[in-house]
């Protein structure tokens, strides 16, 4: 059998199967469908949600697709053998693809600007925000206006010089000036965007303190899943800690022996000042989280047996951003970035940035980290009656019982 009767009989083959499926299904859903008139209702929906019925509906494109592919050869052949010219044109065809694709593709564009657009975050909240917007946008505009200059000429050369039988093809093997023109333009461009890159990041992120502006500092500890905030208390430092001295009782291991600890502030959400730095210091107990506030344009890795720290100015607070987004339920978040486990999604907590004064109200009414457990267990003045005392009565207590168990056997 010749090679090519065999690939026939093969598809034939294949043909046969695919219309004993389709005759099959067809059989199938007039089973339902007979069986729906007398019986209870059968959900016709379900048949579309089947993974065998979009298998079909694929093969069935496909073979679509080949049988339009057969007759245009079969006619090409034909119009062969009666030695005409060749009747459809391909390479028009597929120089009009690529302006069809050029058009469509820039309305992609247009539309992703216009609808996703919108859904990018609200203007940032916070004072070197505004910064790294504007390298983002700066970027953007450059990378837009390169990819559509590009696209264009891509695609349009294809289109105007589509093969031509009057035209002869110009060999234009190379050319010295245009090499550097597109060598030296984008080499420019890169190095003015990395070097205004690094210097806003280091204006941001390597500052010095202000003496009379001091940051609050905020301590932040990811775990798996979920963030414990410490508050520095009234010295304005946040106290020591020793992943050793991790209990039940003490579960971010803090160093009661620091007295910056004693009076260190536990939260239950992260309410901030608006106007005011605040100093993060970023760390976690188990893997690494990445510690995400996107309004605030702050993002950095937490990383166990590791502090990290990053200064920020909120600048708007939640009631003005309310305001700004036209939404009363907004609400400023922090999140997890780091695909840290299961339970990551659930990584969140709110962030407020209120008045000077809602800071004060709210910091003062927050409870201290330090509780009578960890008095006790620190050795720290203030705990309740020691140990020791519960001990010896119970020792007496069973001294006497022994006592008299012993007078009774006797
Ligand atoms: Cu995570």
């Amino acid at each position: 059998m010749s090679l090519r009767k065999f690939i026939t009989n093969k598809t034939t083959a294949a043909l046969a199967v695919l219309i004993t499926a389709f005759a099959n299904t067809s059989v199938f859903a007039q089973d339902a469908a007979a069986g729906a008139a007398a019986a209870p209702k059968v959900d016709m929906g379900e048949i579309y949600k089947s993974v065998i019925f979009y298998v079909l509906a694929f093969l069935a494109v496909c073979l679509f697709i080949a049988i339009i592919g057969k007759a245009i050869r079969v006619y090409e052949l034909s119009r062969e053998a009666q030695g005409k010219p060749v009747g459809i044109n391909w390479n028009r065809i597929h120089a009009s693809l690529f302006a069809l694709f050029l058009v469509v593709g820039l309305y992609g564009v247009y539309w992703e600007y216009t609808v996703h657009g919108a859904m990018l975050l609200p203007d940032a909240a916070s004072e070197h925000g505004k910064k790294i917007d504007k390298m983002f946008n700066l970027t953007l505009i450059i990378t837009t206006i390169v990819f559509v200059v590009t696209h264009i000429l891509l695609f349009g050369f294809s289109y105007i010089y589509k093969y031509s039988a009057k035209r002869k093809a110009y060999y234009y093997p190379h050319n010295n000036t245009i090499e550097k023109i597109w060598t030296i333009i984008p080499a420019l461009v890169l190095t003015v965007l990395v070097l205004m890159g690094f210097l806003t990041w280091r204006s941001i992120f390597f500052k010095t303190e202000d003496p009379k502006n001091k940051p609050l500092q905020i301590e932040v500890t990811s775990e798996q899943f979920k963030w414990s905030i410490r508050y520095p208390g009234a010295d304005g430092i946040v106290g020591a800690k020793n992943y050793k001295l991790t209990t039940a009782t003490n579960p971010l291991g803090i160093d009661f022996k620091d007295l910056n600890s004693r009076d260190d502030e536990m939260a239950d959400e992260m309410v901030i000042p608006v106007g005011k730095p605040v100093k993060l210091i970023l760390t976690s107990k188990d893997v690494i989280h990445s510690f995400y506030m996107p309004h605030f344009r702050v993002q950095l890795n937490t990383v166990p047996g590791m502090r990290v720290f990053f200064e920020f100015t909120p600048t708007k607070t939640t009631a003005e951003m309310q305001q700004e987004t036209n939404d009363p339920n907004f609400k400023y978040l922090f999140y997890c970035a780091k695909i840290c486990g299961s339970g990551h999604y659930n990584m969140q907590k709110v962030v407020r940035v209120v008045s000077e004064a809602e800071y004060k109200t709210w910091i003062a009414e927050q409870k201290t980290y330090l509780n009578d457990d960890l008095r006790k267990q620190f050795n720290l003045p203030g705990a309740p009656a020691p140990v020791k005392s519960v001990a010896d009565s119970a020792a007496k207590d069973s001294a006497a019982v022994k006592t008299n168990q012993m007078a009774l056997n006797k």
